[in-house]
């Protein structure tokens, strides 16, 4: 009788200890997760908000391109990131003729974008990956690639923040 009451008392010991780990690597994860969303500051007409960049967002995707200096070098690349309209809209932009966008860099480098740009296929992503790794530090944690530039002046590196007008 003591033997299985010492027996009891061990299996809920042991489980107990198996829903605390549990516990603790289910909040771990979404601290992982948490720190994967990047932030990134916005400008929308006038007001500060902030955009939470997923990796895992379903419009995350990769693809390949071409660096082009005016030097005439050319780099094949591969990159990973999102289609930089859906990010637009997702923070309640209607993309149209009429809005500026400009996209300033942490160097103060700044650069604008038409609606037209944005809205052409397969153009202008903000990547946060190159072969699938995290950007080097020159370069991201965001960086803007317009595939339809000549040449890759804006590509702008180390993005920080992206101010729009609607008008
Ligand atoms: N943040 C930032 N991005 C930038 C620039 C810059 O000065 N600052 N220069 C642009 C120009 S003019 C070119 S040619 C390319 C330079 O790419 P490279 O340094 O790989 O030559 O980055 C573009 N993006
Ligand atoms: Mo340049």
């Amino acid at each position: 009788m003591k033997k299985n009451i010492r027996h009891m008392i061990t299996a809920v010991a042991i489980i107990a200890v198996a829903v605390l780990v549990m516990i603790n690597r289910q909040s771990s994860l979404r601290q992982e997760e948490m720190a994967d969303k990047m932030q990134l500051n916005f400008t929308i007409n006038g007001e500060n908000t902030v955009y939470y960049y997923n990796d895992n967002d379903e419009n995350y995707t990769t693809f390949d391109t071409q660096m082009k200096r005016k030097n005439g070098d050319i780099f094949d690349k591969n990159y990973s990131g999102i289609f930089m309209a859906t990010i637009i809209e997702e923070m309640g932009v209607e993309i149209t003729d009429e809005i500026s966008v400009s996209v300033v860099c942490a160097d103060n480098y700044e650069i604008q974008l038409t609606g037209g740009e944005l809205m052409a296929d397969e153009n202008i992503y903000l990547i946060t990956k190159e072969n699938g790794e995290k950007l080097a530090e020159t370069d991201g944690p965001f960086m803007l690639v317009i595939n339809n530039d000549e040449f890759s002046t804006r590509w702008a590196k180390n993005v920080v923040r992206v101010k729009i007008n609607e008008k």
